[in-house]
């Protein structure tokens, strides 16, 4: 499962509500998400859920298995994958988020679509979350190791009232940072997040805008950007990071590189064989 993109400039309303959840847009919001999507020169197709597709493709051949997609907010929606493995007689179905990091506002929601689609008809083995994963950490590490700058991991933010919620997903995006860097070698390192929304109330912070100023301030002057609760090339890699924080940089005269995603890299697909092959019963 994935969180799924506009397949056009057109779609961008329809995709915003969903994300919305029928709560109101404001139509300065909705413009500035279409200048976002057009600068990226998304018009008329959109090569981001392609990617997604590449990735099920390689899967399901490193399983042996079929393998369906089910977007959050697009389609093909998570419903119509669990209706697709049913037809084909699954009688065990396992969900995996393309997100390593649980919460309660992000990876539960995957989990709820899923299950109440498949209402019963299959045994259903959700992956709550992979942020530990020895796989997926040395996976990471082999992107940062031997850097010679200040690593900086990412995450989408999320708002802050999760933290009264005893939400795990600050502490695991801690966690994979740690595991990576441990595994990495590296020392000098730090966490930010990116992507906040505008729905009015706080946001985890720090935001990355914000980061890159305070390490600016304390003589940093170059930057690795590890994005380790993405794992492909979209719209908060390619704007968020790509273009917004890479100007915030320019700005302050520092450097900023970022990691290659792992997108459908061959060797990302046996960390999600693996950590599927996991999941699944014994006897399935
Ligand atoms: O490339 C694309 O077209 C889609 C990129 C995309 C990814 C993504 C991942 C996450 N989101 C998460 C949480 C939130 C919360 C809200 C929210 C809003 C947006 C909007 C767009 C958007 N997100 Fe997203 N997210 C992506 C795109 N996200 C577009 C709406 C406009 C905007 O704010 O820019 C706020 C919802 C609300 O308004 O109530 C919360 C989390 C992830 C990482 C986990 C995952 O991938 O599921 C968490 C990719």
């Amino acid at each position: 499962m994935a969180y799924g993109s506009p397949e056009s400039l057109a779609d961008v309303p329809a995709y915003y509500a969903d994300i919305r959840g029928g709560r109101p847009i404001a139509p300065e919001h909705l413009e500035d998400l279409v200048s976002r999507y057009r600068k990226l020169g998304i018009e008329e197709s959109n090569p981001l859920n392609a990617i997604t597709e590449q990735t099920r493709a390689s899967l399901e051949q490193a399983l042996g298995l079929p393998v369906f997609t089910g977007m959050k907010h697009w389609t093909p929606h998570i419903a119509d994958a669990a209706a697709r493995a049913l037809e084909t007689g699954a009688n065990t179905v396992v969900g995996l988020v393309l997100a390593p990091h649980y919460s309660a506002l992000s990876i539960a929601g995957y989990g709820d679509q899923l299950e109440r689609a498949l209402a019963g008809a299959a045994r259903l083995e959700f992956v709550e979350s992979w942020h530990d994963d020895p796989a997926f950490v040395a996976f990471l590490a082999d992107r940062v190791r031997g850097t010679a700058s200040h690593v900086v991991f990412t995450a989408h933010s999320l708002p802050a009232r999760i933290l009264d919620q005893g939400d795990p997903y600050r502490d695991q995006l801690l966690e994979t940072s740690s595991l990576v860097a441990g595994a990495a070698g590296i020392s000098d390192w730090s966490f930010s997040f990116q992507s906040e929304s505008p729905t009015g109330e706080p946001w985890l912070g720090p935001d990355i805008l914000d980061h890159l100023e305070s390490l600016h301030d304390a003589g940093t002057d170059d930057v690795l950007v590890c994005p380790v609760g993405f794992v492909s090339d979209h719209l908060e890699i390619r704007w968020d990071i790509d273009t917004e924080a890479m100007e915030k940089a320019a700005e302050l005269g520092m450097r900023l590189s970022r990691i290659e995603m792992p997108n459908s890299e061959a060797a990302f697909v046996d960390v999600l064989a693996g950590i599927v092959r996991r999941a699944l019963p014994a006897e399935a």
